[in-house]
C-alpha cells in the first residue's frame, strides 16, 4: 500500500481456530463496550483490550491504561497465539523486533464505522502496528499524512493481516460503514485486533 505498509492476505487463517476461543476468553473478563470520544460521541465500534496496556477513550481524552476503566482490573493477558501471530506478521513485513505490549480489539456490527484518524497515542512511532481482520469484509480507507489527503480504498477480508510502520506509521486511516453480508464463521460481525507498542 505504501513503502512500509503491507496487507498479508490470509496470513491469520492458520490461527483462526486458536484466535476465536481466545477472543471469547477476553470478552468474558473485559466485555466489548461502546466508549465515548472526547467530543462526546459514542463510538459505533465496540472495543476491549488485552495485554499490559489497553487503549481507552472518555470525555477527558484518548489514552492507554493498565486497568479496564469499567472493572478497575488489569486487562486480560495477551493470549500466546495473539503474540505469536503479531510477531510473525511483523517479521514477514520486515519488522523482526516487534514487541507488542497492547492489543486493542474492535468489534464491528452492520453500520459500524471508524472515521479518519491517526494512531498517535503510542510513545514510539518507530514500532510498527499489526492489525488482524476476522469475519465480515471491511472497506478500509488509506489516506496520507494530512486529513485532507486523497484516500485509497482497500478491502480487508477474513484472515488478512495489515502491517504498517516507517514512513507510513502516521497515515490517516478509517473504515467505511460495514455492510451486512454475514460471514459463515462469525455471522454479522467483524473483529479487528491491532497490536501496538504503546509504552
Ligand atoms: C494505518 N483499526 O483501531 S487497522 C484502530 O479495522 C484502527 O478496526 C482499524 O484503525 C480497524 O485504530 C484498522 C488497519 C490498518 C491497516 C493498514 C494501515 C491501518 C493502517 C496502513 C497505514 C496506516
Ligand atoms: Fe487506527
Amino acid at each position: 500500500m505504501g513503502p512500509a505498509a503491507f496487507v498479508l492476505r490470509g496470513f491469520a487463517l492458520p490461527y483462526v481456530d486458536e484466535l476465536l476461543p481466545a477472543i471469547a476468553g477476553i470478552e468474558e473478563v473485559a466485555p466489548f463496550r461502546n466508549m465515548v470520544t472526547p467530543g462526546g460521541f459514542t463510538m459505533s465500534v465496540a472495543l476491549t483490550n488485552c495485554g499490559a496496556l489497553g487503549w481507552t477513550t472518555d470525555r477527558r481524552g484518548y489514552r492507554y491504561t493498565n486497568v479496564d476503566p469499567d472493572s478497575q482490573q488489569p486487562w486480560p493477558e495477551m493470549p500466546v497465539a495473539f503474540d505469536r501471530l503479531a510477531r510473525e506478521a511483523a517479521a514477514a513485513a520486515g519488522f523482526p523486533d516487534f514487541e507488542p505490549d497492547a492489543c486493542l480489539v474492535n468489534r464491528y456490527l452492520p453500520g459500524s464505522r471508524l472515521s479518519l484518524h491517526q494512531d498517535k497515542n503510542e510513545l514510539d512511532y518507530n514500532a510498527p502496528i499489526v492489525s488482524v481482520s476476522l469475519g465480515m469484509t471491511a472497506t478500509f480507507l488509506f489516506g496520507g499524512q494530512e486529513r485532507t489527503d486523497k484516500t485509497a480504498k482497500v478491502m480487508l477480508y477474513h484472515g488478512d493481516v495489515a502491517v504498517w510502520g516507517g514512513e507510513d506509521r502516521l497515515r490517516y486511516h478509517g473504515v467505511m460503514p460495514l455492510k451486512d453480508a454475514p460471514h459463515p464463521r462469525l455471522g454479522s460481525k467483524r473483529i479487528n485486533f491491532t497490536f501496538r507498542k504503546a509504552a
